[in-house]
């Protein structure tokens, strides 16, 4: 069992104990569930191997009691949980899925099950539809709606996965696969390939030189929970977490065509089929044919060089002018992952992160990284332990002695700042003007108004402090849409401004998403790539925001942080005198 999965389960009981309410210290036990699962999905080593270790203790954990530790071996001897699962008992199944919806916690789930009886999103939907939640308390004509609008987001998210999950497992696959001796080589195609924020199914392809075994070995990954066709070159299973897998299994000699061809997209494909057939030639996923003759197959190069093209970058294949311009040999040179200095935006055990600043400092510097900015939040985010002003100082400090301990990189101290309700930030210029660079962001009232929202967000770049804008729709992939405004405006304001925006490039986020960047790209305008890590692990997730980036066509020149740490103090607005 993995960790996340671990995780997964905690963070289940935590959610079960709210809409119970059933247990006297139910708020206390939740509360340590809660701690417990942010601190499993996190933690650098296996659960499964500490647990096998006779010299080790899964209470050396932090947040991990006797009790819970006992519910961690369970879970990995077992599967399950006894308790889990006594809880789950008491409600309908159904009615957890209203947590996947935006504003709907564990405590509004409990207040339509007591009020109102409502068991799925279904019958939520029908007593929103109704009129019948707006009178519940806390509730009101606008948050009734807004559910609405969640479960609008929610039936469009169903049936796909994050970006991280698909890659994840795909590693785990490959990993699998290839210690079947006769597997030569496994390539994730389809919208994995092409970085997509989410996937609809993984594609793998295969090649070896025994494919029945292959298949037979295939199927018996421990993560399988049907195996839904079994062919001579193709097997798809569908695994425990309902993520549907299609392997191909190939000839080498093929090889080329199949990748181009299951790496897609569909649009991407068929706008290159066209331009095969306009040359009297006719493409496949067997290959690049002159009547019966192979024109290419054996590489993708091969192919796109035979009608006349430059290789294509997956990201770009979507058949959104990268054709046309491949062919003017306008093609960009896309950011990578190696190009990447620095990250600049984490968190630190200061407000909701889960390292020191020197663990931070120590890891990045470990990546080859020449700077980081620690971006821990302000005060008005209470949720995560938000800094007040005199903390906020005191940390400024820490920072500064933390860079006497961490030799060769720079550690920049600076501050997620909220962007309150209004358009105010939550600290004054005062405070501001002692952190290097100034990062805002809005994490509070997203389903105001469009206007209102816009003339907040302008307000903030106004502030002379202000470098660059966090997350800068809100949005949370599958979650939640990002909030109304006007986005024009705001890129107007922040190339007026010199405000740099941020790719936020967690999984969860991926804000500005791969349109927007291409958009500000598009207007000349640069960007930031950060993970916004909140433990030192999670620097890895930059490759989310590469690939992002690349998806919107970005060049390194657009993305600050290739720069040396002084190329990019001097790029970003100046510092009012
Ligand atoms: P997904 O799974 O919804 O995230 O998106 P994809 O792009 O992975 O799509 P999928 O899994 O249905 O198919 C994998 C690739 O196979 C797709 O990107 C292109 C190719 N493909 C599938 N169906 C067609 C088709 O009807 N025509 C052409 N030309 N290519 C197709
Ligand atoms: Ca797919
Ligand atoms: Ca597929
Ligand atoms: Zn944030």
């Amino acid at each position: 069992m993995e960790n996340r999965e671990v995780a997964a389960v905690f963070e289940e009981i935590s959610n079960l104990m709210k809409i119970l309410q059933d247990d006297p210290k139910w708020t206390f036990k939740a509360a340590a569930y809660d701690r417990a699962k942010r601190s499993i999905e996190s933690y650098p080593e296996r659960l499964e191997d500490i647990a096998r270790d006779p010299n080790r203790k899964l209470t050396d954990i932090p947040g991990i009691g006797e009790d819970l530790a006992k519910k961690i071996s369970e879970l990995i001897e077992t599967g399950q949980s006894r308790y889990h699962q006594e809880q789950l008992a008491k409600i309908p199944r159904s009615l957890l899925d209203l947590l996947q919806l935006q504003t709907v916690g564990p405590q509004k789930v409990r207040l339509f099950y007591k009020e109102l009886n409502i068991r799925s999103v279904d019958e939520l939907e029908a007593a929103a539809r109704a009129g019948r939640l707006r009178n519940l308390p806390g509730m009101s004509v606008k948050s009734e709606e807004n559910i609405l609008k969640a479960i609008e987001v929610f039936r469009h998210a169903a049936g796909r996965f994050r970006l991280d999950t698909a890659f994840e497992t795909a590693e785990e696959l490959a990993a699998w696969l290839c210690e079947f001796k006769p597997v030569e080589q496994v390539t994730p195609a389809g919208s994995l390939r092409r970085g997509r924020e989410t996937v609809g199914d993984l594609d793998l392809l295969v090649t070896g030189r025994d494919h029945p075994g292959t298949a037979e070995h295939f199927v018996k990954f421990p993560g399988v929970a049907t195996i839904l066709a079994k062919g001579e070159d193709k097997v798809s299973v569908k695994l425990k977490n309902d993520l549907q897998v299609d392997v191909r299994l190939l000839d080498r000699s093929a090889y080329g065509a199949a990748l181009q061809y299951f790496t897609g997209s569909k649009e991407h494909n068929v706008a290159l089929r066209d331009r095969a057939k306009r040359r009297g030639w006719k493409l496949s996923e067997y290959g690049l044919f002159h009547g019966d003759k192979v024109l290419a197959r054996r590489t993708e190069e091969e192919i796109y060089a035979q009608l006349g093209l430059p290789w294509i970058p997956p990201e770009l294949r979507e058949n959104l002018g990268e054709i046309e311009a491949a062919e003017k040999g306008t093609l960009p040179k896309l950011v990578e992952l190696r190009d990447i200095r620095g990250d600049l935006q984490m968190h630190t055990t200061a407000s909701d992160g889960r390292a020191s600043i020197e663990e931070m400092a120590e890891a990045a510097k470990q990546l080859g990284y020449q700077y980081i900015l620690i971006t821990d939040h302000s005060k008005a985010v209470t949720i995560a332990n938000g800094l007040d002003e005199k903390r906020a100082v005191e940390h400024i400090r820490r920072i500064h002695a933390a860079r006497q301990k961490v030799k060769g990189i720079e550690i920049w101290a600076g501050s997620e700042v909220d962007i309150l309700g209004d358009g105010r930030l939550d600290y004054p210029d005062v405070l501001l003007k002692q952190f290097d660079i100034v990062l805002v962001s809005v994490h509070s009232r997203m389903t105001m108004l469009a206007e209102e929202m816009t003339a907040r967000l302008l307000r903030a770049l106004e502030n002379p402090y202000v470098r660059i804008l966090g997350h800068p729709t809100g949005r949370q992939i599958l979650k939640r849409d990002p909030f109304a405004f006007d986005l024009e405006k705001v890129l107007d304001a922040a190339q007026r401004h010199g405000v740099i925006l941020e790719l936020n490039g967690s999984p969860e986020r991926l804000d500005l998403c791969d349109r927007h960047v291409k958009l500000a790209r598009d207007r000349g305008m640069k960007i930031i790539i950060s993970t916004d890590a909140h433990a030192p692990e999670h620097f890895k997730l930059m490759r989310y925001g590469v690939t992002t980036a690349r998806r919107g066509w970005m060049e390194k020149s657009g993305v600050l942080n290739t720069l040396p740490p002084q190329k990019l103090l001097a790029s970003l607005r100046p510092l009012p005198r």
